[in-house]
C-alpha cells in the first residue's frame, strides 16, 4: 500500500529527476540491488550487474571450477557471456517441445475470441489477438502466452534454458514476460534495460528461441557483441530505464543514435543470428539488439522471446500494476505476467 502510494507520487515529480530518483529508489528498494550497491565499485556499470560483470569475476570463476560447479562447456559459456554479452546454445530446445508449443498456441489463436493479447508499435493499447490484426500491424507480437499455455512453459523452462539462467543469475530464474513473433520485429537496436524494467536493473536476461529455421531476409535478430558494457547515455541524464512521460521521445531518439555512434566509434559490426529451429540465444540486460529489415515480405520468422529475472528481483510492473503482483508455479520455478489474471 505504502509502496503503491510512493510509486504513484512519481507522476507529481516528473519534472524533477533528482526527487523522482529518490522516490523511485525508495519505492522499488530490494535486498538484491542493495547488495550490489554496497559493492558498486566491483561493477563497471553504476547500476550493478551479475557475478560475471564483477571485477573479481576471475576469482569467482576459479572458485566455481574448483568446486566442480561448471562443465568445460559451461566455463566457455560464462567467459563468452562476460566478454560478448550473449551466448548461443545450438539446438537448445528439442523440436518436439517446439511443435507441441506451436500447436497449443495455434489453437488459442484460432479461438474466437482468442484469450491472447497482442501488442505492436502501431497499437496504442494491447489488443485481442486476431489473424487480421497480426497481418495489419507491423511488428505485432503475442504477449505472455505462457500464462495460458503449459507447452510454452515447458519450452521456456527446459533444462538447457534454466541451467544457463541459474549459472548466470546464481539463483532460480523467474519468467516475467514473453513476446511471440510470427514475423520479424524490425525493431531498432536497443538495450532491454530501457524497456524491460526490473527493480535491480541489470539482473535481467533475454532468451530468444527459433521456432523454425530462420531464412535470410525474414528480419533476423541482430546484435552488437560487447555492447552490454556500454553505458554512455542515461535517460534524463540519470536513469537506466526509459519513461516516456519523464524523458520524452527526443531523449529516446538520442539514445538510439548513441548506440549506433558507439558501435561505429568502437568498430563493432552488427551480427545477424542465422538461427535453426531450436537454437537459443541468451542476451545480457545491456546487450544492444533488434530486428533487421525484412527484405522478403510475407516471410515468417517464428520466434519466442522471454525475459527472466532471478528470484529476489521483481519486474517494475509489480509496482505500477499492483494487481499483477502475483506469482504462479511451474514445477520448482515461478512466473508472473503483466497482462492476464
Ligand atoms: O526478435 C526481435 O526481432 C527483437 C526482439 C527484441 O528486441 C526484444 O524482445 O527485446
Amino acid at each position: 500500500m505504502i509502496r503503491r502510494l510512493i510509486y504513484s507520487l512519481k507522476n507529481l515529480v516528473q519534472g524533477n529527476p533528482k526527487l523522482y530518483s529518490a522516490i523511485y529508489n525508495l519505492a522499488t528498494s530490494n535486498q538484491d540491488y542493495k547488495a550490489q550497491r554496497r559493492e558498486i565499485d566491483q561493477y563497471s556499470s553504476k547500476f550493478g550487474g551479475m557475478w560475471t560483470d564483477r571485477k573479481d569475476y576471475p576469482e569467482k570463476l576459479a572458485q566455481k571450477i574448483e568446486a566442480g560447479d561448471l562443465t568445460d562447456a559451461e566455463r566457455v559459456q560464462m567467459q563468452t557471456w562476460r566478454d560478448d554479452g550473449y551466448v548461443i546454445i545450438p539446438g537448445g530446445v528439442p523440436h518436439d517441445l517446439i511443435d507441441q508449443y506451436k500447436a497449443d498456441v495455434a489453437a488459442m489463436m484460432d479461438k474466437d475470441p482468442s484469450p491472447l493479447l497482442m501488442t505492436s508499435a502501431d497499437l496504442p493499447e494491447p489488443a485481442r489477438y486476431t489473424h487480421d490484426n497480426l497481418k495489419r500491424y507491423g511488428s505485432a507480437r503475442i504477449v505472455d502466452d505462457y500464462f495460458f499455455s503449459e507447452q510454452s512453459r515447458n519450452l521456456l523452462f527446459h533444462d538447457s534454458i534454466t541451467r544457463f539462467l541459474e549459472l548466470a543469475f546464481e539463483a532460480d530464474p523467474v519468467l516475467t514476460q514473453t513476446l511471440r513473433f510470427d514475423y520479424g520485429s524490425q525493431q531498432a537496436l536497443h538495450q532491454d534495460t530501457a524497456f524491460v524494467r526490473m527493480n535491480s536493473p541489470m539482473k535481467l536476461i533475454g532468451v530468444w528461441v527459433a521456432l523454425e529455421d530462420i531464412t535470410p531476409g525474414s528480419g533476423e535478430l541482430i546484435y552488437l557483441p560487447g555492447s552490454h558494457n556500454w553505458e554512455g547515455h542515461l535517460f534524463s541524464g540519470r536513469f537506466k530505464h526509459y519513461d516516456a512521460d519523464r524523458d520524452g521521445t527526443e531523449d529516446l531518439d538520442k539514445w538510439h543514435q548513441w548506440i549506433l555512434d558507439e558501435a561505429e566509434a568502437r568498430g563493432v559490426a552488427v551480427q545477424k543470428f542465422a538461427a535453426k529451429k531450436g537454437d537459443v540465444l541468451f542476451w545480457h540486460a545491456g546487450l544492444a539488439h533488434g530486428g533487421s529489415e525484412i527484405t522478403v515480405p510475407g516471410q515468417t520468422r517464428l520466434s519466442l522471446v522471454a525475459h527472466f529475472c532471478p528470484e529476489g528481483v521483481r519486474p517494475l510492473y509489480h509496482y505500477y500494476k499492483p494487481g499483477q503482483r502475483k506469482y504462479y508455479r511451474h514445477g520448482k520455478y515461478r512466473y508472473t505476467n503483466s497482462y492476464y489474471r
